[in-house]
């Protein structure tokens, strides 16, 4: 098990936060999200023979937010 932490501009409320939460949690591989909006930072646990960082990154790109 890994663990990553994505910096995310543009996430301000709470539904931003499900959004990217959800996202996240949909790919497979991953079995852990924790967004902390005040830090604008997602905490992702993964195992990385399933799931890449940048398959993260585009998932929230896709969401409509920025990976810093
Ligand atoms: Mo809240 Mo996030 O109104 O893009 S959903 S700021």
């Amino acid at each position: 098990m890994e663990q990553t932490t994505l910096k995310i501009d543009g996430m301000t409320c709470g539904h931003c936060k499900s959004a990217v939460t959800t996202a996240l949690k949909e790919l497979e591989g991953v079995s852990g999200v924790e967004v902390n909006l005040e830090e604008g930072t997602a905490t992702v646990s993964y195992d990385d023979s399933s799931v890449s960082v940048s398959a993260m990154n585009e998932a929230v790109e896709e969401q409509g937010y920025d990976i810093k």
